[in-house]
């Protein structure tokens, strides 16, 4: 084992949680024996190896800009603090067996940064299963998104220590670890060695949890192949390379950060700047500074926020000139997970002399559908056309039948690698979601024009609900503001915003006797059940809520009588 002990930088060590923290009833394992697994060796993912590439290609090439740290990480450091994280988890579990973790689940809960990264990839490297947590969840939900996905380890960034006692008093049987930052490392560390044995790409890789139809969120899988082929088509058609450097402010449980982001990025070479969260001034800035960043994706609410903050505070002012000509230097600037409303497409582009290219994807299938790179070929309000290797096409709803003409509505259905493998121990919903002949229902409604170019029409169920980009099941938050005392029925719908896309807005009628609710009482009360993007902001009392015969509320007709 000393002989392997080089690979390991000094400057990065991995703290089992049991040496930092006082609060930790330790896990119960066997005895310690020498594992089988090759503790330092790095699988022969198709990530990994674009990685060594990368770094041999240009040993100080930067991987990773971490805004909070102030680090910049080399790809040739990013391979071998993972290898060194990949010991410490296989250590810490007493893997024994040559296949590593073989698909046991990881969660993990870290900042928006390089941290986030290596855990991530270690764990892969492991052979395991990431379950990235949301950061501003309560937790109530990360102990459902855990117990849910009954992972053997569970990885608490330092910054998230608070929440380590309410997830053990939720969580007694699985151990938890606790990881210290990295620096940035002076010394070139060397690339770690690369397993003989391939890891099989139809492994399981990742699991999101994902708003449906169902009231519980389900966890998405999908496996190597699928993350691979999802970055690779993107890759592909937006031409990311290594020089590239995207400024990086979305979440990273979700894919649009994850994938589209993070992934895709690293695989091509490029340079992730991540920031801890979305501040627009923080990207102007960024931005101004031209030609010292080339990507930009993110959701239509943060062009929004990006507009209001150039109108407020930069327009008229000696920053508008650099602000102007840095934006329209950038290489590709995207939006997604959402519809683009034509104003703000419009607004963005009077300022930044930018189109914003449009995509549509799900968390099942990664990205389906987008416009092109030629500006020109850009078609306003269409999300483009089927991305290289995914299969789509439009189907009438009931009979099925594929919808051939132009300007004809269907329900979109996918087909290729870059759908996912199943939901997590739900064979009979992942059954349902697919048609006979292996096409992933996704719920959303389109029509194409002449060109073949696909509009986005809507979702065809009004339980679902996308505000800021982010996915709402109406009948969760309704479940979860049934526990609240004064509340005796509620519904809850989308409501057209303007900045958010939709606003979620709860209908309620009180319990008899009890005290009118108040928007912000509510909120608050709230902020223990659920992440903050899915709490009300519009909220109606009512006296009485209209359902048909049979006990059902029509929430067209709801959205209609009280926010037409
Ligand atoms: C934050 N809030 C939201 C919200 N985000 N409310 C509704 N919808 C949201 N999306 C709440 C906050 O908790 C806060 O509540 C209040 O609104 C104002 O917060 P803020 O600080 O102004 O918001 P901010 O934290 O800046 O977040 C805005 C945002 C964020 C747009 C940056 O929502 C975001 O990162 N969205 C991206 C989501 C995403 O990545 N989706 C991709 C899913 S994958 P309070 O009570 O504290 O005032 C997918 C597939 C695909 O869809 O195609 O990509
Ligand atoms: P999620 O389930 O969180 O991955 O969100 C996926 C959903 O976001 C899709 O099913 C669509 O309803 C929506 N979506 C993603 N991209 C777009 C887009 N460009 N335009 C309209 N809706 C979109």
């Amino acid at each position: 084992m000393a002989s392997l002990l080089p690979f390991i930088p000094t400057q990065f060590r991995w703290v089992p949680s049991y040496l930092t923290s006082a609060v930790l009833s330790l896990p119960i394992f066997g005895p310690r024996s020498r594992p089988v697994v090759d503790p330092i060796s790095l699988p022969s993912l198709p990530l990994f190896l674009a990685a060594k590439s990368h770094a041999t290609r240009d040993p100080s090439k930067i991987a990773v800009i971490d805004r909070t740290k102030n680090g910049n990480f080399t790809y040739t450091q990013l391979l071998a603090d993972v290898s060194a994280l990949k010991k410490q988890i296989v250590d810490y579990l007493n893997i024994e067996s040559d296949a590593g973790l073989d698909e046991q689940r990881v969660a993990f809960l870290a900042p928006a940064g390089y941290d986030y990264v290596v855990i991530q990839w270690a764990i892969w490297a492991a052979g395991g299963v990431c379950v990235p947590l949301c950061t501003t969840h309560p937790s109530k939900e990360l102990l459902y998104s855990i117990s849910d996905s009954d992972p053997s380890l569970i990885i608490l960034h330092p910054s998230f220590q608070k929440l380590q006692v309410p997830l053990r008093e939720g969580v007694t049987k699985v151990p938890f670890m606790t990881v210290s930052p990295c620096t940035e490392s002076h010394i070139t560390p060397r690339i770690p060695p690369f397993s003989a044995t391939p890891l099989p790409l139809s492994k399981r890789a990742l699991i999101i949890y994902t708003s449906g139809t169902t009231s519980k969120p389900k966890g998405c899988i999908t496996t190597h192949e699928n993350i691979t082929f999802q970055a690779r088509s993107l890759v592909d058609a937006w031409k990311y390379s290594p020089s590239d450097h995207l400024i990086h402010i979305l979440p990273l449980h979700h894919i649009h950060g994850i994938i589209n982001g993070l992934t895709a990025t690293l695989l091509a070479g490029g340079t992730v700047e991540m920031h801890p969260k979305f501040d627009p001034k923080a990207v102007w800035d960024r931005w101004s500074d031209k030609g010292s960043s080339t990507l930009f994706m993110a959701v239509p609410t943060v062009y929004s926020r990006l507009i209001d903050y150039f109108d407020v505070k930069i327009r008229s002012t000696d920053a508008e000139a650099a602000a102007r000509a840095g934006s329209n230097a950038l290489r590709l600037v995207v939006s997604g997970s959402a519809a683009l409303p034509t104003p703000i497409k419009q607004k963005f582009a009077e300022i930044t002399g930018q189109t914003l290219l449009e995509r549509y994807g799900m968390t099942e299938i990664g990205m389906a559908l987008s416009c092109g790179l030629e500006t020109d070929k850009r078609i306003d309000g269409s999300v483009g056309w089927p991305l290289p290797g995914v299969q789509v096409r439009l189907t009438e709803k009931g009979s099925g039948r594929v919808v051939e003409g132009v300007d004809e509505e269907g329900m979109i259905e996918v087909r290729g690698d870059n759908v996912f493998k199943e939901y997590w121990r739900l064979p009979e919903v992942t059954a349902k979601e697919f048609t006979q002949d292996g096409w992933f229902k996704t719920g959303d409604v389109a029509k194409r024009d002449q060109t073949d170019a696909y509009f986005i029409q809507g979702r065809e169920s009004v339980d679902l609900i996308k505000s800021g980009g982010y996915k709402i099941s109406a009948l969760e938050v309704e479940r979860k503001m049934l526990v609240l005392e004064d509340i005796s029925e509620v519904v809850v719908v989308g409501v057209v915003d303007q900045e958010w896309g939709q606003r979620v807005a709860a209908i309620v009628k009180q319990k008899p006797g009890t005290a009118p609710l108040e928007l912000k009482q509510l909120r608050t009360q709230l902020k223990e059940e659920m992440a903050p993007y899915k709490i009300p902001s519009v909220l109606r009392i009512v006296e009485s809520i209209e359902r048909n015969a049979m006990g059902k509320v029509n929430k067209k007709d709801i959205v209609k009588k009280y926010f037409a």
